[in-house]
Parts: C-alpha cells; structure tokens; sequence
C-alpha cells in the first residue's frame, strides 16, 4: 500500500443487522423442526434479506448471526458445548490466540469438537500463516488452508473444491460477519450517488483555478487517450513484461502470475492488493507506457532527485479489494487514473472525520473498520444525514481522479482494475507540504523516504537553489488572499474587545 501519514488500527464495532422478509419465494429462510425461522448463511443470497452475495461465493461451516439464536427454541448452541470452559472468551480472543498456532496444532484442534472446528478453521487464521512462511511464494488453492496444506505436501489428497461440512447450531457474530463482508456483494444503494465535477478536455489553467487551488475533487474524462497503456495493459501483455518480477501485495512481494491466480480465486474480506513503488524501476517499459497527464506536470518533489519520497504506484487489485480511508503521505495531493476496471470513490474534506474513523491527535494513528465492506455495512448510511456530504463517484477506465492534499478517502475495486497513481506536490500545496514536513512529529508522520527527520530541510532548499525568493512569495501570496477572504461581519465581530464571531 501507499504509505500513509498513519498507522491503520482496525476495529470491528458493530453487529450485521438482517431484514425478515415477507413474501414467500424460492430461497425463504428454512423451518425447522421446532417450527422456528433461521437466517443462515446461503439464504442471504437473497436480497430479499437486504444482501446480495458476490457470484461463487465461499461457502462456509454454516455460522449464523448471533441474533439467529434468539428463534431457536432449543436454544442449543455448538459454539458453547465445544469450547468447554472457554466459553466465555470472546470470539475475536479466541481468534486471536488461536493466531499464535502452528498448522499442526489448528488442525489437531479442529478434531476437538465442532465448536473447535470452526474456529481453527477461520480463514483469516490460515492465511496469516501462508504469508508468515511461504511470503508471496504460494500459489492459490481454492483456500488459504488448502493453500498452506499443498504448498508443504504437494501430494497431500484434500478436495480442491471448497466443500465445508456445516456445522447446526453455531451461532457468532464475529465469525459471520468476516464471512458476510468477504462474500457480500456491492448495494446498489452504496453505489447510486455521483457528485463530483465531471470534466472533459478543460485547459490547465481552468484546472488550476477551479479545482486545485480550492482543493476540490474532480474527475478528469479524456485526459489517458494517448497514453499506451489505454491499449496495451491487458493480464497476458503484464505478464509477458514482468516475467518473474515480484510486485508489493501488502505485506509480501508477489510475482503476477501468482497474484492472477490468487485473484481469480479469493473471496476474503481484506483481499491482497498490489501496489507497488517501484514497478517503474523494475520494469521500465510500463512507465513508459504512460505520460503524466499536463494538469499535474509540476511535480516539485522532483527537485530531490533520487531523496524524493516514493510518489508513483501500480495498483491491481481484485473485486472488493481496495483502500479503506486514509490520507495521502506528506501533505501531498494524488491523481488516480483507471487503465481497467472500476473504482467507487467516497472522499471528505479535510476538516471532516468520516464516521467510523478516529483518528489519533497527531494523525499518526487512524483507527478504523476492518474492511471495506464492513465500512459500507455500518457507516456508510450515517452519511446521509451528514450535512456535509461525501463526494462520491464511480471513477472508469479511461478517467482520471483528482484527489486534492488532506481529503479522507476510500476506494473500492468494483471489478478486476489496473490504475496509476501518482502524488505530487506544485506551488499550490507547497506550503501545506512543507508544513507538513516540519511537524515536531515529522519522524512519525513523514513516510515513503528513509530521512523523514531531515526531508523538511532537504526540500527546502532544493526548492530556494530552484526558485530563489518563490516561498516568501508564496507565504505572502497566501496572507493577502486570507485577508481579502475575511468577511464583513468577521471583520467586524473580531474587534479586540472579547467580542465573539459568528460561524457562517
Ligand atoms: O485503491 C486505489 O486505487 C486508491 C489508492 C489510494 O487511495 C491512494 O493512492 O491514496
């Protein structure tokens, strides 16, 4: 991933809700014997239920939503029998220590019973131990167990197809959720609205006065039509040219052939993406395969020469996968052009903490939703009612977003997509980089360079041996603009006389 001005924290806060439905169709909840309705998990194919499942979705061991208990009349539940006195832990505390085992003691585990079983065989625990030993090197089976379990015993006879026995009767909120968001597929609802500035063809200048100084988002139609990549970068055309190149895909390197597989394959909450810094340096024919677009040629970083931070990545990435909010590094603003696929944008500005993300004090710090989808699950209705709204938009193939410097934003892969994206700094957020840059706290909060402490310095000069005298000019650029923005009424109300401001 792009590093960012903060650490992520993932919380998982709040419970799946489903809708009873009414009318009586082909998938209806199932009667049992006791004459009761149960939800289970192949019934939410139903959007009768408010949920669409993703084509091929996981199948699972037959976990229910906790609330699911409260209609079973015998009120049997497996989760309580197989864990014995572990009952009481919690079911992320369970997870979690199940996290410290080796393979072979999950697997001796999930004989135990078949509370045991379900939970040493939660995906999530299988893939922390693929990427802990085999790093990128695997290649995708089916599920991340079946994936450990033949990377080390190639002949080792477990059905490749995703058959799980279900397990009756256990019930856990924690466990399905995982399972809803990994399998869930977009709301039509979530991705009705489209509120950004749409642009064709508008000149440099024109960008520059309507969006970049006000810092606004926009999206810029036309602006990849000479670039080759529009043509060229198809799945044979990227890996007939990077060969057995490993790419960063979160915390491992991968090669792409691998990454295809794994892709073609997953359905997990927090897919894989790749996002690589240096695809440019590894393979220099994809960079040239683009042109930066001119609305974004002055790139002042550039200045630093090879001490610049990381600003260019290649970004694939399966459907579902996908950034969850964050703010871009340094200070700096970003343009995000889609080569294939789609992107489902949600930004807020600066001065506006989207809901369900608290960020530390200093913003080194952000803590938010596990994934994506959870985040669309629990928050992203919270947005309506907001008074300042999120831009939103579905960014295609062939457009290119502006992401202006401090704005929070989420992006989510509606489809396999391909996309470059650059950050940048120009005169119009040269101040707020280096600011940014002179924080007390630069060594925590500067990232994608090894001299975050010194950078400030670094690019202060470069840029005075470049331009002399222009920062001065900049700051009193800035002064006199904040003056003349200063309304009547402030103007009036901010007398020294401890008189008190209207907030229009
Ligand atoms: O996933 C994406 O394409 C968006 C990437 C992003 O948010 C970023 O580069 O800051």
């Amino acid at each position: 991933m792009k590093s960012k001005t903060h650490t992520e924290i993932k919380l998982s806060t709040h419970k799946p809700k489903h809708k009873k439905k009414k009318k009586k169709n082909k998938s209806e909840p199932r009667e049992s014997q006791n004459g009761h309705y149960t939800l289970e998990q192949d019934d939410l194919g139903d959007p009768a239920h408010g949920f669409s499942l993703q084509a091929n979705h996981s199948l699972s061991h037959g976990v229910q939503p906790l609330g699911n208990l409260l209609l079973n009349a015998s009120s049997a539940n497996s989760r309580h029998t197989g864990l014995g006195a572990l009952y009481v832990l919690t079911d992320e505390l369970i997870v979690d220590i199940l996290g410290l085992l080796g393979a072979k003691d999950l697997s001796f585990l999930s004989v135990v019973s078949k509370a045991f079983y379900v939970f040493s065989n939660h995906e999530p625990l299988w893939r922390e131990l693929v990427l802990e030993h085999l790093k990128g090197e695997f290649s995708f089976v089916g599920s991340w167990k079946n994936t450990y379990i033949l990377s080390l015993c190639p002949c080792f006879p477990i059905p490749i197809s995703s058959f799980a026995p279900k397990i009756r009767d256990f019930y856990s909120d924690y466990l399905f959720q995982s399972w809803l968001c990994a399998n869930l597929a977009m709301k039509p609802e979530w991705l009705a609205i489209d509120n950004v500035d749409r642009k064709s063809k508008i000149s440099v200048e024109e960008f520059i006065t309507l969006y970049e100084e006000p810092n606004k988002p926009v999206i810029l139609a036309n602006a990849l039509e000479n670039w080759p990549a529009m043509e060229k970068w198809i799945r044979d055309y990227l890996l007939e040219v990077s060969g057995d190149v490993a790419f960063s895909a979160g915390p491992v390197e991968m090669k792409l052939s691998d990454y295809f597989r794994y892709a073609d394959n997953v359905k997990e909450e927090r897919p894989l993406y790749l996002f690589d810094p240096k695809f440019g340096e590894k393979i220099p024919k994809l960079s040239a395969d683009y042109k930066v677009p001119d609305y974004f040629s002055e790139d002042l970083f550039s200045l630093l020469g090879p001490e610049r931070p990381d600003y260019r990545w290649l970004i694939i990435g399966s459907t579902g996968s996908g950034s969850s909010f964050h703010i871009d590094p340094n200070s700096t603003s970003a343009w995000n052009a889609v080569i294939r696929g789609s992107k489902k944008w949600v930004l807020f500005p600066p001065d506006v903490v989207p809901p369900g993300v608290h960020p530390s004090p200093d913003g080194a710090e952000v803590a938010c939703p596990v994934s994506i989808m959870e985040w669309f699950m629990n928050f992203y209705g919270a947005t309506k009612k907001w008074k300042r709204r999120p831009v939103e938009c579905v960014c295609k193939a062939g457009e290119v977003i502006f992401v202006p410097n401090g704005w929070w934003h989420l992006v989510i892969n509606l489809e396999e997509s391909i996309a470059i994206t650059q950050n940048y700094v120009s005169r119009r957020n040269l101040l707020n980089v280096l600011d940014f840059l002179k924080k007390p706290n630069a060594k925590e909060l500067v990232s994608g360079t090894r001299d975050r402490v010194n950078l400030h310095e670094k690019f202060r000069s470069a840029y005075e041996a470049a331009f002399p005298g222009s920062i001065q000019r900049l700051i009193q650029e800035k002064q006199s603009k904040e003056k003349k923005s200063i309304s009547f009424w402030d103007s009036v109300t901010d007398a020294k006389v401890g008189g008190f401001k209207f907030g229009f």
